[in-house]
């Protein structure tokens, strides 16, 4: 038990540091471009994102990350909130080395 709750931890900072993500979020709560402005501009503050695209059509909100230290699924999550949205689901879509 203890063994794998260590593993979970390693596999949790592997997923955090050194690898670029990038995270795919289900954003509500848009409804025009300024959303999509305010959203977007909010994002690319972020420390370590690199690349951000936002979707209305799709209420997507997508996140490339450097790899050095992507910010948590959390930080996302409330940089949604922060800008006024609805965070719907948050996930890492792909984690590549470099
Ligand atoms: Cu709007």
């Amino acid at each position: 038990m203890k063994k794998l709750l260590i593993l979970g931890l390693m596999f949790g900072m592997f997923t955090e540091f050194g690898f670029a993500r990038t995270i795919e979020v289900e954003v509500h709560g848009m409804t025009c471009s300024f959303c999509v402005d305010a959203l977007q501009r909010k994002c690319n503050k972020v420390p370590h994102v690199t690349k951000v695209e936002v979707s209305l059509k799709l209420k997507k909100l997508r996140l490339e990350t450097d790899n050095e230290q992507s910010p948590s699924l959390d930080e996302v999550k409330k940089t949604v909130v922060d800008s006024g949205f609805t965070p719907v689901k948050v996930e890492v879509i792909e984690t590549k080395e470099h």
